[in-house]
């Protein structure tokens, strides 16, 4: 790479070519044991893109990229992100961005493993169904449009780990609090009606994606990530094969052009820029579908406790949860104010929607919307009075059509999944 080219922006160089890029900045291949001195070049590169010098450069482990430089390049169409990590790029939405009962495309979280492919042409990009099918298909996204019915709706989508900032002890991996969470309106074809006109064979027990996202090491033979689902699951009417979202095209960090959009699951099995599904007679086994990632113990543990990978299960439907997006944590209110958000569970509906607003001693049921269709969450809002200034916590808890109830305090599990506990926002009456 030329030397004034690396002016310009050092992630699409990691991006690109993650080993050359540390080469190139650092003098040698990673290795995350070491700390790597910063070559001349490199060290006078960053120090230009960061505007100054940098007196502790030595200890920048090696392929570190300066967080300065990294916040505003990666998140381009996003609006108020907090970004968790630059590579890969992960990025949640503050609940009270998360208001409209419909997400914004630019307030869509999200949560890469690897690295999106780049300059993706949707006109030329093919999906393949194959494995236990009776005819293996390649289909365009015309094919696609013009082959099933098409069909738009407002779903879904979590990541298991949403909330894992809160464990403690703590749980390795990105930080989320709230945010992984959005409900955009989705236009796609029904999984279902691909995969039967493939012909699904007796013996399929599970799916398996795949999606052209670059694994970090640049290694092309590693994959990010490869998950799958149940075939029951899989035939299930909600889920799209999604070419729009919104009304637009996908976004690139959403998996532009075509992905999966699976709502009430783990939204690991949403493959983005899918290219291929197979049918497997087994359960799948790619990377981040084994060990014990997407997976939590088969018996309720104590905080801490060390569990075997033997005894992790694989996570299938999220709990029950729901989200207060607006008033926003912190705000100062007036005697009485109405407070909203939004309201999930799974593959369930929400029932009943309660809030509090003194530390749970006492419950008023809010207003709660139907699902617009099958999949969305639900809308919920209540008038809330104060008996005087002062400060107040408003907790929203919510109840599915099985009668669970969001807990109090997290269900510890040693990967931090799945964390429901009630939403708490603190304001301040005057
Ligand atoms: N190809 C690919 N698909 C992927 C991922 C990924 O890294 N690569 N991440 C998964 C995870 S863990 C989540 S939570 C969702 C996030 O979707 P979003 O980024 O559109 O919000 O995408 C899923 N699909
Ligand atoms: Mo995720």
């Amino acid at each position: 790479m030329a030397d004034d080219d690396k002016t310009k922006d050092v992630n699409s160089f990691f991006a690109e070519n993650p080993e050359k890029a540390d080469k190139e900045f650092y003098g040698r291949v990673p290795n995350p044991d070491r700390r790597g001195f910063l070559k001349r070049t490199g060290l006078a590169t960053m120090a230009a893109m960061v505007g100054t010098s940098i007196p502790f450069h030595r200890n920048m482990p090696i392929g570190f990229v300066p967080a300065a430089m990294a916040s505003e390049d990666v998140l381009v169409g996003k609006d108020g992100l907090t970004l968790l990590n630059d590579r890969p790029v992960n990025a949640e939405t503050p609940p009270e961005l998360l208001d409209d009962a419909i997400t914004p495309t630019s307030r869509h979280f999200v949560r890469n493993n690897g690295i999106p492919p780049e300059d993706v042409d949707a006109a030329s990009w093919t999906l393949t169904i194959d494995g236990f099918v009776d005819t293996p298909l390649t289909l365009s996204i015309a094919d696609l449009k013009e082959k099933f019915e098409v069909v738009t709706s407002a779903l879904t989508l979590e990541c298991g780990g949403n909330g894992r900032g809160f464990f403690n002890p703590p749980a390795k991996g990105n930080q989320w609090t709230y945010g992984a969470v959005a409900c955009s309106e989705w236009t796609g074809v029904r999984l279902k009606d691909v995969l039967e006109a493939a012909g699904v064979q007796s013996n399929v027990v599970y799916t398996a994606h795949y999606g052209a996202d670059a694994h970090l090491s640049g290694d092309p033979a590693k994959l990010p990530i490869s998950r799958g689902m149940p075939i029951a699951k899989a035939m299930t009417d909600e889920i799209l094969i999604a070419f729009e979202m919104n009304g637009a095209p996908l976004h690139p960090l959403n998996g532009a052009p075509l992905r999966l959009v699976v709502p009430g699951w783990p939204a690991s099995t949403a493959q983005k820029w899918l290219t291929r599904i197979e049918l497997r007679d087994v359960v799948h086994d790619g990377p981040k579908m084994t060990g014990k990632a997407y997976r939590v113990p088969n018996r309720p543990v104590a905080p801490g406790e060390k569990v075997e990978t033997e005894d992790f299960v694989i996570i299938e439907r999220m709990p029950v949860k729901s989200l207060v997006t607006f008033p926003a944590n912190g705000a100062e209110v007036g005697m009485e104010t109405e407070v909203r958000g939004h309201a999930w569970s799974g593959d369930r509906t929400i029932e009943k929607l309660e809030v509090s607003s003194d530390f749970g001693a006492t419950w008023q049921t809010a207003e709660l919307d139907a699902p617009v269709n099958s999949g969305a969450w639900q809308n919920w809002r209540s008038n809330v009075s104060f008996p005087q200034a002062g400060y107040y916590e408003v907790w929203a808890r919510a109840t599915d059509s099985n009668g669970e109830m969001q807990p109090f305090a997290i269900d510890w599990n040693p990967k931090g999944y799945l964390n429901n506990t009630m939403h708490r926002v603190g304001l301040r009456v005057s």
